[in-house]
């Protein structure tokens, strides 16, 4: 039995290229869908804390956006971003692609950790897509350029690794108390968890430059308790008519499937029913407006 001064608990930013899986991993974690996910390369825009919770530990994830050499403002703010959550953390864990050769990419990100004193973790993901040669070799080759105190391999999809990861990182962590209280999960308003869950399917539904133009904001959202259905009135912001006119589809049938793909998950998330009202605007050239990427709250937000 531990005694509350053994408790352990400490934040774990997990970093790595675009698309490392790093947001599958930590939904893998909680149990329960609560970061972004989709095989577009900067799914993840927001700084996103979750809160996974013990009986001897609370660990602090802090899911960033993938680092990668920027091409505009939102890129820059992205990685500003990144690099920012590495401040006052106790493990930064490197997330790093089973199936995918370790190259530049990873080097890249590794060399902005040089100077880090934390501990370090090497978390090879994605081990279903790959043999157990192939996922040493990650390991070699990763640890052959970084010193890392430890690694583990995980699959987020099938569940395998997870139990060693997180009993690897309880046993990294400073012992300190509990930060947030217990089953707070994450430190992300509502709306914001609700703006990203249509952002996701935009990025599911659409190809090419699309998911990249698209912000997303929620306008209003109330609660109607006699019918118990909460409205949600939110906007999807591109960069051109061109874009407009694939988002909302033949006869606006892309922007109706969001919408319905959306609200499935908002039903379960809010355990209530959704009323969703999306519309699309053109908002030119805002990726590269620093002003605007902050006032959508990417990166570290207003
Ligand atoms: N097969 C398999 N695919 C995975 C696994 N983990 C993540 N993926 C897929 O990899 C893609 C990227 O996953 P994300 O979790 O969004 O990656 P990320 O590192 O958060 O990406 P950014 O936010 O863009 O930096 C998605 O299509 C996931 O479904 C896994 O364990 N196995
Ligand atoms: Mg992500």
């Amino acid at each position: 039995m531990f005694g509350e001064s053994d408790f352990r608990s400490g934040f774990v930013s997990l970093v790595g290229r675009p698309n490392a899986g790093k947001s599958s991993l930590i939904n893998a974690i909680m149990g329960e869908k609560l970061a972004i996910t989709s095989n577009t390369p900067q799914t993840t825009r927001h700084k996103f804390r979750a809160i996974y919770d013990s009986d001897d530990a609370q660990i602090i994830f802090v899911d960033t956006p993938g680092l990668h050499k920027p091409h505009d403002a939102l890129g820059e703010e992205l990685n500003r971003s990144a690099i920012k959550s590495l401040e006052d953390i106790d493990i930064v864990a490197f997330c790093l692609d089973a199936s995918k050769p370790f190259g530049s990419g990873d080097k890249w990100v590794l060399d902005a950790l040089k100077k880090l004193s934390c501990y370090r973790l090497l978390i090879v993901t994605k081990t279903d897509l790959a043999d157990a040669e192939a996922i040493q070799k990650q390991i070699d080759e990763a640890g052959d350029y970084f010193n890392f105190d430890a690694s583990v391999a995980v699959s987020a999809q099938n569940q395998e690794g997870i139990d060693e990861c997180l009993k690897l990182i309880e046993t990294a962590l400073p012992l300190g108390p509990r930060w947030f209280p217990e089953g707070t999960k994450t430190d992300q308003p509502i709306e914001v968890l609700i703006s990203e869950f249509i952002r996701e399917k935009v990025l599911l539904l659409t190809r090419d430059e699309v998911p990249h133009a698209v912000g997303v904001s929620i306008d209003d959202m109330n609660y109607n308790e006699k019918k118990d259905l909460s409205s949600i009135y939110a906007t999807i912001y591109v960069e051109r008519d061109s874009q407009k006119g694939i988002i909302i589809g033949k006869g606006g049938s892309l922007i109706k499937e969001i919408g319905s793909e959306a609200r499935k998950n908002l039903e379960h998330m809010l355990g209530n029913k959704v009323f969703l009202d999306l519309r699309v605007k053109i908002k030119k050239d805002w990726r590269r407006d620093a002003n605007q990427i902050r006032r959508f709250g990417y990166g570290e937000g207003l």
